[in-house]
Parts: C-alpha cells; sequence; structure tokens
C-alpha cells in the first residue's frame, strides 16, 4: 500500500505539468488541500481558486471558502451559476447530478479558455467513485482533473496529509447541493430551497452540525447521526414549533439515522449504473 508521503509526492510531481491552473474551490477538506498544494508546487500567480455561488448552496458556505482561499494566499473569483434555469436539476430528475456538473465544468472551462489557464482541478478523491456520483461523467466530458484521484488520495490521506500542512480551517463538515434533500422528480422552487436551509441552519445552530431535513412536500424528514438522536429528542418541542413555523406541517425523525445518499434508495441498481455509465 502506498504511504501518504509518496501519494503527497505524486500529487505534487502531476500538478507540475501544468502553468496555470483554476482549482474548483469549495473550501471543504479536499479542495482546499488541492488548492494548497497547487500554491505551494506551482505558485500563487499561476493559481485561480474559483468559487461557485448558487441557489443550491447556501450563501454561508460561499462566503467562508471565499475568505479561506483568501487566507491560503490564492487569487480568488466568483461565478454564480442558475442552477434551476435547467429542467433536469429544477425537475430534481435522477439526471440531476450530470447536468448541474456539466453546466459547473462548462463554466470553469469556458474562465479557464478566457483568462489563458490550462487545466481545471477539482478536490474528487478515492471515496467519491464508490458514491453513486453521476458528476463525475460530466467531470470526464469536460476533461477537468482531479489530481487526487490520480495520487489515489482517500478521505484518510487528505485528513493525514491536511493536519501535515497545518491545514485546519477548512469547512468541518461536507457540504452537498440541496437537491440531495427532495426526493427524485420534485419540482425544485426557490422558497422550498429555502425552506430546507432555514431548517437546517436551525438544526445546526441546535448543535448538530451532520443534518439533513429530507422534504417530503408537507412533512420533514430529519437525519441527525444516531449517536445524537437522544440529544434532538431532547430538544424535540422547540424544533417542532421552528420547524412548523418554516411551513412544515409535520415534523418526523428519521430512526435509521442520517446516512448520506438516502434519497438514491429509490433508484435501483440498474437505473444507477445506467447514470454512471
Ligand atoms: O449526503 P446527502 O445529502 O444524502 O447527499 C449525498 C448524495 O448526493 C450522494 O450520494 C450523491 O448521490 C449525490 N451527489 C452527487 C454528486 C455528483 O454526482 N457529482 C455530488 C454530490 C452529491
Amino acid at each position: 500500500m502506498k504511504t501518504v508521503s509518496l501519494k503527497e509526492k505524486v500529487l505534487r510531481q502531476s500538478l507540475q505539468q501544468f502553468n496555470q491552473v483554476i482549482v474548483a474551490f469549495s473550501g471543504g477538506i479536499d479542495s482546499t488541500l488541492v488548492l494548497k498544494a497547487a500554491l505551494e508546487t506551482l505558485g500563487a500567480d499561476h493559481v485561480l481558486a474559483v468559487v461557485a455561488n448558487s441557489e443550491l448552496f447556501t450563501d454561508e458556505e460561499f462566503d467562508k471558502a471565499m475568505v479561506l482561499a483568501q487566507d491560503l494566499g490564492a487569487k480568488t473569483k466568483a461565478v454564480t451559476l442558475d442552477y434551476l434555469a435547467d429542467e433536469h436539476i429544477a425537475n430534481n430528475t435522477p439526471e440531476t447530478w450530470y447536468y448541474s456538473k456539466k453546466m459547473f465544468y462548462a463554466r470553469l472551462n469556458a474562465l479557464a479558455a478566457e483568462l489563458g489557464y490550462d487545466a481545471v482541478l477539482d478536490g474528487m478523491i478515492m471515496d467519491d467513485m464508490k458514491d453513486f456520483r453521476p458528476g463525475l461523467v460530466a467531470r470526464n466530458e469536460a476533461g477537468a482533473k482531479s489530481p487526487l484521484q490520480t495520487a489515489e488520495f482517500t478521505k484518510a490521506d487528505v485528513r493525514a496529509l491536511a493536519q501535515t500542512l497545518g491545514l485546519n480551517n477548512w469547512n468541518k463538515v461536507a457540504s452537498c447541493s440541496v437537491s440531495s434533500r427532495f426526493p427524485y422528480n420534485t419540482t425544485l422552487t426557490v422558497a422550498k430551497i429555502q425552506q430546507v436551509m432555514a431548517a437546517e441552519k436551525l438544526l445546526r445552530d441546535a448543535g448538530f452540525p451532520t443534518v439533513r431535513v429530507r422534504y417530503h412536500e408537507t412533512i420533514a424528514r430529519i437525519e441527525v447521526p444516531a449517536e445524537l438522536m437522544a440529544d434532538l429528542l431532547a430538544q424535540k418541542a422547540t424544533i417542532d414549533t421552528q420547524l412548523k413555523a418554516l411551513g412544515f406541517k409535520f415534523v418526523t425523525v428519521d430512526l435509521a439515522g442520517f446516512k448520506s445518499g438516502r434519497m438514491n434508495d429509490s433508484l435501483s441498481e440498474a437505473q444507477k449504473a445506467a447514470l454512471m455509465a
């Protein structure tokens, strides 16, 4: 098995093939490591951190990512993406992940061409290959590079190297498009998205940094890690009142606890395989 220091060497060598790169930066640990390694390997004049702003991610995450990239010494650029203008995304079809990443990488490629950058890098890691991620198909089509995958980094490797490099202010909780809170084939509106985001913010502020409020029309189904369920129930009256004030008629807790990708349970294995092909 390759050691983290060997993987780090491969990462830095793979970055040296580029002259100027755009790093798709979310502020999470993976893209923070890519940005840091790119800055150190190529120099700050050769790296641009691009942060996407859209209705599908919170403004808080966007603001944090911009500040973090600047703190790391990167030049930054914000791009606004109108995801809901795409009907696959607005109707949350099972193709939503493909079309949202297609729009994302197309925008970054256009920016790279306009500004004279020779590659677009993202923070995908080995673990992402095991998940249902049709966005990887769009990445491949767009020709974007994932240097952490090239160097075979797992999440554990990323954490280890981030610690060695003194990276400690990345967004601790992995973020994900809010569309993952909605059943497939639900029409997304700004109002519904804001309802879910507001509910999750209330829950984060109540002591649940990892939380999903899955939207089932009048029903909110809360997922928190199983070990925190008792803490959630200790605040049940307040949370019930607060989420009803946001427009939910019924506020429920999922007894199975938080599990990333839960909405994909409605897709068959054959459907998932076809969407990843
Ligand atoms: O953690 P939750 O909210 O359940 O969301 C995770 C799911 O969202 C993943 O299982 C994946 O299916 C989906 N997702 C897909 C992509 C992609 O295709 N690039 C990116 C992020 C999340």
